[in-house]
């Protein structure tokens, strides 16, 4: 189902030629990308959604990597983000960020959905990636409504694609057609 729908954001600016962002709707785990945004949880322990989807696809040596990285740091605050391998996917790396529960909005959730897009965006760019591919983090079981998601996604990624980096190619990739709907409404908006 990938690419069975595209919008684009195609943005430059002081000669500097910096990344576009395009929405795709479809399965994540079918795409190809330097880094492939996973929707996770603190604990890291992978879970039903995208989560689930993207370790059943990817296979076992995705949890070893984080089996090893748990002890280390505890858990994966909200917000943040933990990079393994990729395994079976057709990408480098994996990113798993962590988006916030929704609880009616006034809780922090933007400044935290916010925050997913941009850790994941850095940790690609500390590592030299050029594209790298999101879902709508926390627009699942978190309860995240996709409107208010959306426009915190898109303005937390045309934020961070303001300053030079390795970053080229964003992708949303997105489950559905009202998810893709949306996401098309508020990025021409
Ligand atoms: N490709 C792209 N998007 C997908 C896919 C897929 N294969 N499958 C689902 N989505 P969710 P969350 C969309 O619930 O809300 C897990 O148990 C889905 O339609 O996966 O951040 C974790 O372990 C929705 O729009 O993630 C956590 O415990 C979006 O991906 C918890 O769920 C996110 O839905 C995280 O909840």
């Amino acid at each position: 189902m990938a690419g069975c729908g595209e919008a684009a954001d195609g943005r430059s600016g002081g000669g500097w030629p910096i990344g576009f962002i395009r929405l795709v709707q479809g399965d994540i785990t079918t795409v190809e990308a330097d880094a492939i945004v996973n929707a996770a949880n603190s604990d890291l322990i992978g879970g039903g959604g995208v989560d689930g989807a993207i370790h059943r696809a990817a296979g076992p040596s995705v949890m070893a990597e984080l089996d090893a990285i748990r002890p280390k740091i505890g858990c994966c605050e909200t917000g943040k983000a933990v990079v393994t391998g990729a395994g079976r996917l057709n990408a480098k790396v994996i990113i798993h960020a962590v988006g916030p529960i929704y609880r009616g909005g006034a809780n922090g959730e933007a400044e935290l959905l916010a925050s997913c897009y941009r850790e994941s965006l850095r940790l690609a760019a500390e590592r030299s990636l050029r594209s790298i591919a999101f879902p709508s983090i926390s627009t699942g079981i978190y309860g995240y409504p996709m409107e208010e998601a959306a426009g915190v996604a898109i303005a937390s990624v045309r934020g961070f694609l303001q300053q030079p980096s390795s970053i080229e190619d964003v992708r949303f990739v997105l489950f559905g057609s009202a998810a893709y709907v949306t996401f098309s409404r508020v990025l021409s908006s």
